[in-house]
């Protein structure tokens, strides 16, 4: 019969798309219906989403795929982890949504920590205290806009917030929740005693579901706007780490971590329960909820922005390179003669990436790359060795050994840094697939259809999307 069709809308830090996905029951087929950038927009000194552009270019991807396809059965969001935006008592839309890189919770950070010390966010919550959860930024919001208490009625997570668009429904996923700081581990609920001593009113959250939900329909007015039929909304795996992973080929879930490589680096393993202990705090390991209720051991790991941010710098030359040409040059420059740690604070946020990788070499006092070509090859084996190193702690916080490693999302189309992995991992790397989190959330919509056993998953991910895998070449070594 005719194939099941579903839309994935996967917003990420740096671009978007809507996904058209086509089930016949045996193979899933995928076709990028549109794809757009996502820019965050600097205004009055502060850091913020373009919402509603982003909620136009889904809307033109929708109606692309209208044009072409009748029977959309349903849509689904997943983006970027941490960020939110509020809604007032008339079901409106505050303001643009903060972007996580914002400065504002730099001066609140003393006064948050002293009503709940990092260590103790920690245990309670599982997630690593870090300056763009969004326990930091709701804190910095209700100090610094006092009448925000007054206006803000619900606080939408990213996604959460595009499903109320599309549909009026306001709900909370728990996978994007884990990532705000907010919930308790053990019960995946908003930890009550943390928003208390926060000041932070918990009637903000709204009603919790499940990723994998129908939540509602897409609202009359938009389908008749862009032109599709009756068509559900599903709350997915709604953060999109958490779709990345639900679309890995596990050939055995035992002794496999993964690395998501897209702006940021993600670094894990899937395990039973939270692993909340000193060493992972110390570690930087953060906990996050998966699809099905299991756990995400990993470490956020400041990716390709490095080089995405190194790119614009030089675009904004007047010098703009390719991904392909970015990757041939770095596999022309040869082994890099420096390191950096990605995860300094100095590579957080917008700037002069070359400049500051410079400041970096300058004070480690190790040689500074001269050409385009070393600098690129500096970024991907830092991250590579970043990467050994996050799996070598991984090890040591599981006690399991890691045989493989499941690399997806768009910087998997990076070879070299596949290679480079596989080489100082000493570990094979099964790459793929690249749109690992749309491919997920189509999974997750298939699954809250009804239509497909989630154990089934794994199988076809492998029969409908080609893996490639790299053998470590030995040679180098940490
Ligand atoms: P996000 O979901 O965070 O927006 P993606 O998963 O789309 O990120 O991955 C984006 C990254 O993928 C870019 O930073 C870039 O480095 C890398 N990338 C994209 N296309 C290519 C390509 N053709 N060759 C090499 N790298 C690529
Ligand atoms: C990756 C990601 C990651 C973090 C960051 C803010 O896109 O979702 O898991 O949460 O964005």
């Amino acid at each position: 019969g005719e194939p099941i069709k579903l839309l994935a809308i996967d917003l990420g830090a740096s671009s978007g798309r809507v996904i058209l996905g086509k089930y016949d029951g045996i193979v899933l087929s995928v076709e990028e219906i549109h794809r757009f950038d996502n820019t965050p927009v600097s205004i009055l000194e502060h850091l913020h989403w373009d919402v509603l552009r982003l909620f136009h270019e889904m809307k033109t991807g929708i109606r692309a795929a209208a044009r072409e396809h009748d029977q959309l059965r349903s849509l689904s969001v997943d983006t970027w982890g941490v960020d939110y935006g509020f809604i007032d008592d008339g079901g409106r839309l505050l303001y643009s949504p903060h972007h996580y890189r914002d400065q504002r919770t730099v001066a609140c950070r003393s006064e948050l920590e002293g009503r709940v010390p990092p260590a103790e966010q920690f245990n309670r919550t599982g997630n690593q205290p870090a300056l763009i959860n969004t326990v930091y930024q709701l804190f910095a919001d209700w100090q610094q806009n006092p009448a925000l208490a007054g206006t803000a009625d619900t606080l939408l997570m990213m996604p959460d917030l595009f499903h109320y668009l599309f549909s009026g429904i306001k709900a909370a996923e728990t996978t994007i929740w884990s990532t705000s700081g907010l919930l308790d581990a053990a019960s995946g609920k908003p930890s009550a005693e943390l928003l208390e001593r926060l000041g932070l009113p918990a009637a903000l959250i709204p009603q919790q579901v499940p990723a994998g939900t129908v939540i509602g329909q897409v609202l009359p007015a938009l389908q008749e706007e862009l032109g599709i039929g009756p068509m559900k909304v599903i709350s997915g795996a709604s953060h999109d780490t958490a779709s990345a992973v639900a679309s890995i080929p596990y050939v055995n879930k035992e002794g496999a971590a993964f690395i998501s490589c897209g702006t940021w680096s993600l670094v894990g393993m899937e395990t039973s329960g939270p692993v909340i202990n000193d060493k992972g705090y110390e570690f930087g390991f953060t906990n996050e909820r998966c699809f099905g209720g299991t756990n995400r051991l990993l470490k956020n790991i400041t990716g390709l922005w490095i080089l995405q941010e190194t790119g614009r710098c030089w675009q904004e030359a007047g010098e703009p390179l390719s991904h392909i040409e970015m990757v041939r040059l770095a596999k022309a420059a040869g082994p890099a003669m420096a390191r950096i740690d990605p995860n300094d604070p100095l590579f957080g946020t917008p700037g002069d990436m070359p400049e500051r990788i410079s400041q970096y070499c300058r004070w480690t006092q190790q040689q500074i790359p001269q050409t385009k070509g070393e600098l690129i090859r500096l970024i991907l084996e830092s991250l590579a060795f970043s990467y050994s190193d996050t799996l070598k702690k991984l090890e040591e916080l599981t006690g399991e050994r890691i045989s493989v490693i499941h690399m997806v999302g768009g910087g998997i189309q990076n070879e070299l840094l596949c290679q480079l992995t596989a080489d100082i991992t000493g570990r094979e790397i099964i790459a793929g697939p690249v749109e690992a989190s749309s491919i997920g959330n189509l999974i997750v919509q298939l699954v809250a259809l009804g239509k497909l056993d989630s154990a089934r998953a794994g199988e076809l991910v492998t029969r409908s999307f080609p893996c490639r895998s790299y053998q470590p070449a030995g040679g180098i070594s940490q």
